[in-house]
C-alpha cells in the first residue's frame, strides 16, 4: 500500500496499513453484500459493541447510581467506564467535563440553552460558518432571535475550504462565541481547527467544535486545542445511536444553568427550590441509554485499538482513489478539497441527473450513499446546486466497494443519458 498520501496531520508518521479483511468481519451488516458508502450519515457496527450492550442486556440489565445491588452497581461500573474511555480519547483532563447527551445535536443545543442564551447581549456576535451542518446553525438562530445576538459566516473557497482571510477579519469584531466543524460532513474538508481555536480564544471567543464528522475519522485532544467545548456522536464512530458526548471546559461547564431538569441532576429539592448536583450528572437529568452508554465506549476501544491514524490514512487513499477514477466520468461534478485534506467524504453531482435519482441507481447496484441537502441547506446554495449526492467511506470500506461505486454512476448516466 503507498503512503504516499499521508497527511500533513499524521506528519509523516505513516500508521501500518489496516487489515481491513479482518475487520470487515467484525461488521454483521457488511455481510449483506451491499456496499455501505454512507458512513458520514452513520456507521456500521462492530461484534464486540453489539456484544456489550447485549451483557448489559442479558446480564445485568438495572438503572445507574441508584441500586443497592449488585447488578445495578455492575451497571453503574460499566455506564461510569465510558466516561474515562471519552475522557482518555479527548484528552480531557477530567471526567467531570463529560457530559452524556444523545449526540452532536443535543451537545450543541445544550450550549446554546445553558451558555449562549444567559451569556449573549444584542449586537454580540456569533461567528459560524456556511459549511455548518443545520445543528450547528439553528440552534445559534434561535440564540439569536432570543438575544439579539447577530451571526456573521465565514464563507469557502472555491476549494470548498474555509475563508482563513474572512474568518481573521470577523475576530477583530471580537466575537462572543465562534462554532464551527472540525470536518464538513458535506465537503470533507478538515477545517484547520487547532489554528481557528488558537486564533478565536486570542480575540477572547468562547469555541465549540462541532465533531460529529472529525471524532470518528481525526479524534481530537482538547487540551492541546483549546477549544471550550467539543460535541460529537456516538453512531458516527461504531457505537449505537442515542448515545454522544459533549465535552466542556469544566470552568464553564460549572457556571452553567442546567438544560433539562428532574431526576438524577439535583442535590436537594424542596418545595421551594432546588440545588443541583455536581457535574457531570447536573446535565444529565432522567434515566440515559445505559446500554448505548456502554456500547460507545465499546466503540472508543475497539476504533482506538486499530488506531484513528491508520484509518485516516486508509480513508484518504480510498478517497483520492475514488477522486481521480470518479473525475473522468464526463458530467460529473466534484465538491470540495483535495484529497490531503479532507475525511473520506466525496460529493458529486451528475450533470442532468437528480442526486435522488442517482442514489435510486446505485441502490439498484447495492451501492448505498446519500443524496439530498444533507442538512446543509445554506451550504447547497453556496454551491448553487439542490442537492449533491454523497460517496463517505470509513475503516471498512474496501477499493472494490468504490469500484462498484464506478460501474453503478456509469449505468446512471446510461440510464439519463
Ligand atoms: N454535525 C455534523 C458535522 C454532522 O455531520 C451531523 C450528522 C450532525 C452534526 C448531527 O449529528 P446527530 O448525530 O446529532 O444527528 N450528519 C449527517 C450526515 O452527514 N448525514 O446524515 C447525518
Amino acid at each position: 500500500m503507498s503512503t504516499s498520501s499521508s497527511s500533513a496531520l499524521n506528519a509523516g508518521l505513516a500508521a501500518p496499513p489496516l487489515d481491513v479483511e479482518r475487520i470487515r468481519r467484525d461488521f454483521p451488516f457488511l455481510a449483506t453484500g451491499v456496499a455501505y458508502l454512507d458512513s458520514a450519515n452513520t456507521s456500521q457496527r462492530p461484534l464486540p459493541v453489539l456484544a456489550a450492550m447485549d451483557a448489559y442486556h442479558t446480564q445485568f440489565n438495572a438503572n445507574v447510581h441508584r441500586g443497592a445491588y449488585k447488578a445495578s452497581e455492575q451497571a453503574t461500573e460499566r455506564y461510569e467506564a465510558t466516561r474515562e474511555t471519552v475522557r482518555r480519547f479527548l484528552n480531557a483532563r477530567s471526567r467531570r467535563e463529560i457530559i452524556y447527551t444523545r449526540g452532536t445535536t443535543e451537545g450543541i443545543n445544550l450550549v446554546a440553552h445553558s451558555w449562549a442564551r444567559p451569556s449573549l447581549r444584542p449586537g454580540d456576535l456569533m461567528v459560524l460558518t456556511i459549511m455548518e451542518h443545520h445543528s450547528n446553525l439553528v440552534p445559534w438562530q434561535l440564540v439569536a432571535e432570543a438575544t439579539g445576538a447577530r451571526i456573521e459566516y465565514v464563507d469557502i473557497d472555491e476549494g470548498g475550504e474555509l475563508r482563513q482571510d474572512q474568518f481573521r477579519a470577523l475576530l477583530e469584531q471580537e466575537p462572543k462565541l465562534v462554532a464551527f466543524a472540525q470536518v464538513s460532513n458535506n465537503l470533507g474538508t478538515i477545517n484547520p481547527y487547532r489554528e481557528m481555536t488558537a486564533a478565536a480564544k486570542a480575540a477572547g471567543a468562547v469555541v465549540l467544535i462541532d465533531g460529529a464528522q472529525g471524532a470518528p475519522h481525526l479524534g481530537v485532544d482538547v487540551q492541546a486545542t483549546g477549544c471550550d467545548f467539543y460535541a460529537f456522536s456516538g453512531h458516527k464512530i461504531c457505537g449505537p445511536t442515542g448515545a454522544g458526548i459533549l465535552y466542556g471546559r469544566r470552568e464553564l461547564l460549572e457556571a452553567m444553568p442546567p438544560f433539562m431538569a428532574g431526576g438524577d441532576m439535583i442535590k436537594t429539592v424542596t418545595t421551594s427550590g432546588t440545588t443541583f448536583a455536581p457535574l457531570p450528572e447536573k446535565f444529565e437529568a432522567g434515566t440515559q441509554a445505559i446500554a448505548q452508554v456502554i456500547g460507545l465506549g465499546t466503540a472508543i476501544d475497539y476504533v482506538s485499538e486499530i488506531g484513528l491514524a491508520a484509518i485516516h490514512e486508509h480513508e484518504q487513499q480510498l478517497t483520492e482513489y475514488a477522486l481521480e477514477a470518479m473525475s473522468e466520468i464526463d458530467g460529473l461534478r466534484l465538491f470540495g478539497p483535495p484529497a490531503q485534506r479532507r475525511a473520506g467524504v466525496v460529493p458529486f453531482d451528475l450533470a442532468g441527473v437528480h442526486p435522488h435519482d442517482v442514489a435510486t441507481i446505485l441502490d439498484r447496484h447495492g451501492v448505498a450513499v446519500r443524496a439530498g441537502h444533507n442538512c446543509a441547506q445554506p451550504l447547497m446554495r453556496r454551491l448553487d446546486v439542490p442537492a449533491v449526492a454523497r460517496a463517505s467511506f470509513y475503516l471498512y470500506t474496501t477499493r472494490a466497494e468504490v469500484d462498484r461505486l464506478l460501474v453503478a454512476l456509469r449505468d446512471a448516466q446510461r440510464i439519463f443519458a
